[in-house]
This record gives C-alpha cells, structure tokens and sequence, in this order.
C-alpha cells in the first residue's frame, strides 16, 4: 500500500491566490484519492528539518522563508504508480520548464514559489507523510 501513496503540499503562494478548491478539483480529476488533509503552519524549525536534504543549497534560506510565511495545505494521495504520477501532474520545479496543464504551468509563479510539493521516491513520501500525520490521521 505505501507504495502507491505519496505526500503533497499545497504550498504557502497556493493558499494565498485561492487556488486550494482548483488545484484539488485537478488532483481528484486525475485518479488521486485522498487519505489525509490538514491546513497546517510549518514553524522554521519544521521546515528546516523537512528540507534538511536541501540545507547546503544557496536558497535554503529562502525556501524556509517562504514555506513559513502561511498556512500550506498537506496531504497523503492514493494511486496506482502515485510517486511518478504525482510528479507528473505537478511538472517540473521551474514552472517556466512545466508542460502545459501540469499544475506549476498552472499555478506557479517562479522557481522559488512553485505551488505545490510531492514526494520524490516512495521512501520519502513515507518519511514526508509521517512528518506531518500521525498514524490515526492517516486514512
Ligand atoms: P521539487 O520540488 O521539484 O522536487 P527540489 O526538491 O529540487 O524540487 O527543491 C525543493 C524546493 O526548493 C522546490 N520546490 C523549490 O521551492 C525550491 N527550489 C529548488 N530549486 C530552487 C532554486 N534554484 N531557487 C529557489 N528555490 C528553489
């Protein structure tokens, strides 16, 4: 099961444009099924820590800044071939590089502030959704 699941942030610069309703409405359309949700703040101690893979990068500072500045939207999807599937439906990490209606095209504003996260292998949408999800959250 954990194998078709990955973890996806809807990502601060989403929830202040109002695109929550939009960019859920594209993920159900294209097979997700939703098995946790919560609208949560990351303090910058849990931002550091959920990209500490990242923490030698020149925009770290940034990139915690910019998780932390507002709510974000977190959730565990459900698919066959989720990890790949999710990855392909949100486009590459600078939305100016994003095929057309993948949801960076759609909805994001540069490389820095590109609306929506999801998990690059299996072993980190296991590890990204019980950061942010207890066990009994999890559906
Ligand atoms: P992705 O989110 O496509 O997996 P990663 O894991 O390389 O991309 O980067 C994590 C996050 O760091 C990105 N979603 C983006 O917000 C930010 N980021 C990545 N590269 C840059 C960059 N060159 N400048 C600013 N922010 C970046």
């Amino acid at each position: 099961m954990a194998t078709n699941r990955t973890f996806t942030m809807l990502k601060p610069d989403s929830i202040e444009k109002g695109n929550i309703g939009a960019i859920l409405e594209k993920i159900n359309a294209s097979g997700f099924r939703i098995v946790a949700m919560k609208m949560t703040q990351m303090s910058t101690t849990e931002a550091e820590t959920f990209y500490a893979v990242h923490s030698e990068r020149p925009f770290f500072g940034e990139l915690v800044e910019y998780m932390t500045r507002g709510p974000i939207v977190a959730a565990i999807l459900e698919k066959e071939n989720a990890v790949e599937d999710f990855r392909a439906l949100i486009g590459a990490t600078n939305p100016a590089d994003a095929a057309e209606g993948t949801l960076r095209k759609l909805y994001a504003a540069s490389m820095g502030e590109n609306a929506v996260h999801g998990s690059d292998s299996d072993e980190n949408a296991q590890i990204e959704s019980n950061f942010h999800f207890s066990g009994r959250e999890q559906f």
